[in-house]
């Protein structure tokens, strides 16, 4: 699958020094592979959090340098718990998920690398079938965000989007139908946040909810349901109702569109790559070249 609009960020990353990244739990085939591809490509400077014993026989396999850096942590919390000490100390400036589950990684995350923000997960896409990259949010993190939530999830996507050099990217808030209607919360709370929007509670984006996936996605959709949206078929930003409508999107989105996945912590002290286990290396290389973007939007002008 070609991803020209993945490979246009890749290139902009490509631009910019290396990011010095602590590897949590690294331990595993498939994160090497992503380790491999982001060395060969010079985006990242790799620190491999685990059991060196298994770490160096399989970063053999995949054709690592014998001399490339290993922490040791033989557990999943000890190696979590190191991953975020080297980023406080200022000895890495982002932080990856390995092979380890998403809270044992998230807690020492929460607790050392918080600053005011929300932290929040979002999920770039590109699809065959679409011709902006699309951002998902929240599909891993904040499991049931109440409208406050909502907002900052939202305002952390927003900014992404300015990073990554869209001034005024287009969000959906979706929920199952364009209407407002009490038994459906999620369409109350997108009426919401799209006024908070109008009114400068969220900013650098129009904003319109509730809206259905179709009517996002396509303008055909909402012109066939008599709606007029700024947004329609031109969403650059899928807000969620919650995690797991977030989640199942996501994956369906990979295993039944074609789509190819990136993915981050938003909001923490550095970008933070929170991959799944079940992965690409691809996905992985990705997620990285997006947190060089993000670390050096906070220093560099915007494109
Ligand atoms: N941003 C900032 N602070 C937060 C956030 C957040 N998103 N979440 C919790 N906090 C703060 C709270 O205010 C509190 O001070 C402290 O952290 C602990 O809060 P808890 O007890 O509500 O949160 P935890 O520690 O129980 O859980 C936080 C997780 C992120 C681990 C939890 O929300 C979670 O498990 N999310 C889903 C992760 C997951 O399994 N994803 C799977 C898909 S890949």
């Amino acid at each position: 699958m070609t991803t020209p609009l993945f490979d246009a960020l890749v290139s902009r990353a490509r631009a910019l020094s290396p990011l010095t990244l602590a590897i949590v739990d690294a331990g595993e085939q498939t994160v090497l592979e992503g380790v491999a591809l982001l060395l060969e490509e010079k985006i990242a400077n790799p620190l491999l959090i685990g059991d060196p014993g298994r770490i160096r026989q399989i970063a053999g396999d995949v054709g690592l340098p014998a001399d490339i850096p290993v922490i040791p942590a033989m557990d999943e919390a000890s190696a979590a718990r190191e991953g975020v000490r080297l980023v406080a100390e200022g000895r890495a400036q982002g932080l990856m998920k390995g092979h380890l589950h998403s809270d044992a990684f998230l807690h020492p995350v929460l607790e050392g690398l918080r600053e005011k923000k929300r932290l929040s997960h979002v999920f770039l896409a590109e699809l065959p079938s679409y011709g902006r990259l699309l951002a998902i949010t929240d599909a891993a993190m904040n499991i049931a965000p109440d409208l406050m939530a909502k907002a900052e999830i939202l305002q952390n996507a927003i900014d992404m989007a300015h990073d990554l050099g869209n001034p005024r990217p287009k969000v959906a808030v979706l929920s199952a139908v364009e209407t407002v209607n009490p038994r459906i919360a999620s369409t109350i709370d997108a009426a919401c946040l799209s006024k908070m929007a109008d009114r400068g509670q969220i900013s650098g984006a129009v904003v319109d909810g509730p809206l259905a996936f179709d009517n996002a996605i396509s303008r055909e959709a909402a012109r066939t349901k008599g709606l007029e949206s700024p947004v329609s078929g031109e969403a650059d930003i899928l807000l969620l109702p919650d995690l797991v409508s977030g989640n199942i999107l996501a994956k369906d989105l990979e295993y039944l569109a074609e789509a190819t996945l990136a993915g981050l912590v938003l909001g923490a002290r550095v970008p933070v790559i929170l991959t799944s286990r079940s992965d690409p290396p691809r996905s992985r290389f990705l997620s990285a070249c997006l947190a060089t973007l993000l670390f050096h939007g906070k220093v560099l002008p915007r494109p």
